[in-house]
């Protein structure tokens, strides 16, 4: 099986993707990839964007993940904002605050919200694979745990955040998990089918 170049400036989303990656038999390493314009409409378009950009930089088949929080109070929003919901320079705290500003008026049973994830592999042939997972949870009134990143600490699935999830258990619930095991799949069936 080739070897993937991973389309991410996110470390902590890195770190995320090669964990998941591992174990289902794909490896994946990095590179210094240039920043690419996420001006699609989807977070399918962006993914490909990513992928696409890296795989003609390299040469090599590149995967990216365009992933963001979709909370229906706010009519989808941050969606595919999500990395820049609170302008350029913002830390993951500015977002968490502003998004805890604007639920403010909502009651639980109005603080539905989804994490989705969008993966896209592109070779250098041209081929184009693609997954998609998503992850069905609320939002908090506060913070809560240390680990993961972006906008965990404020997204509940039952009690815990995902921030209060160990990485195992993260990677079982999450968007990125479910895409990441879909898109396993869909490597296998295209490495079967290109023999
Ligand atoms: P790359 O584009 O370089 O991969 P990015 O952080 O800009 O990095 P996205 O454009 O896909 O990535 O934006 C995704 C944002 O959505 C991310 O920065 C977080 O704020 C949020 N997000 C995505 N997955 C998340 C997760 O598992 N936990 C918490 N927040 C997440």
């Amino acid at each position: 099986m080739d070897t993937f170049v991973i389309a991410t400036h996110n470390q902590k989303k890195l770190a995320e993707l090669q964990r998941i990656l591992e174990p289902l038999g794909i490896s994946a390493v990095t590179a210094e990839l240039e920043e690419v314009e996420e001006t699609g409409k989807t977070f399918a378009e962006n993914a490909f964007l990513k992928a696409n950009a890296a795989c003609k930089q390299t040469g090599k088949p590149a995967v990216a993940d365009d992933s963001g929080l979709v909370v229906d109070a706010l009519n989808g929003a941050p969606g595919i904002y999500s990395a820049r919901y609170a302008g350029e320079n913002a830390t993951d705290a500015d977002r968490i605050a502003k998004l805890l500003r604007e639920m403010q008026p909502y009651p639980t049973p109005e603080r539905s919200a989804r994490f989705v994830s969008s993966i896209c592999c592109v070779f250098p042939d041209g081929t184009v694979l693609r997954a998609e997972g998503t992850c069905e949870g609320e939002i908090g009134f506060s913070p809560a745990g240390n680990g993961g990143f972006g906008y965990d600490p404020i997204f509940f699935v039952g009690e815990r955040s995902f921030a209060e999830l160990s990485a195992n258990e993260k990677d079982r619930l999450s968007h990125r998990g479910k895409a990441l095991r879909i898109f396993a799949k869909v490597l296998q069936e295209y490495y079967f089918q290109s023999k």
